[in-house]
């Protein structure tokens, strides 16, 4: 069954994680830029659609699905040969996957905030939640680095929705002015990714978005 699909999104926002899940789909999807500089995500209208007043959103056949992890696994659910994740061999496999994508959700994500957006994290000083946030992130990244040396992607030798997820967290910790410099694997897993023809769509898809509202205005 085609299903009716609208993406409710922003800009460098962590929704580049479902644009990228629908552009490997390949289904047509309409798309909305939510737009975070004038505060439209907590305005009436948006969260009339989305209460928590948050990206991504997902409306399928008019119904909002919210979190990352929802939308992600919904969409594999609903498209199982879209490539969104390796095959799950066992309800073993199946929830490894789940725990990647609730790891970087709930886990890796506040991080990233306490880099990239410290003020959301403090009503006081910003430097010591920034500085916190840092302290978190390197030994993640040590970690994630080794691992890296191991395989090409999360899971191995194959590309998983997963990868886009955790580009998005690291990539976004740098224009909180994090440097990346010293990971050579996290280094090549970026460069790999951004050559991934779903990410390079959703890119695309997100810059002429950005690009539509300016002309708008
Ligand atoms: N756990 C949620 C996190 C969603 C989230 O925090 N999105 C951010 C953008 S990366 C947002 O909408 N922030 C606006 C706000 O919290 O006011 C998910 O994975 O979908």
């Amino acid at each position: 069954m085609a299903h009716d699909l609208k993406l409710y999104h922003a800009y460098t926002a962590c929704s580049r994680v479902t644009l990228t899940a629908l552009e490997q789909v390949g289904v047509p999807y309409a798309d909305h830029l939510v737009d975070f500089r004038v505060g439209e995500h907590k305005q009436p209208a948006y969260l009339a659609i989305n209460r928590q007043g948050k990206v991504p959103c997902l409306l399928v056949d008019g119904a909002a699905m919210t979190e990352n992890v929802a939308i992600l696994r919904w969409l594999h659910a609903t498209y199982p040969d879209a490539g969104l994740f390796p095959p799950a061999a066992s309800a073993w496999d199946d929830a490894r996957q789940l725990a990647a994508l609730v790891w970087i959700s709930a886990s890796w994500h506040p991080t990233v905030r306490a880099v990239k957006a410290p003020f959301m994290w403090t009503t006081g000083d910003v430097a010591p939640v920034k500085e916190k946030g840092e302290q978190l992130f390197r030994p993640l990244l040590d970690q994630l680095d080794a691992e890296l040396a191991q395989r090409r992607w999360w899971f191995g030798e194959q590309w998983s929705i997963v990868d886009a997820y955790f580009w998005w967290a690291y990539v976004n910790s740098e224009f909180g002015g994090f440097d990346l410099g010293g990971w050579s694997n996290i280094a090549r897993h970026r460069a790999d990714n951004e050559a991934h023809p779903a990410l390079q769509r959703a890119l695309a898809r997100e810059a002429a978005a950005v690009a539509a509202l300016k002309e708008a205005k």
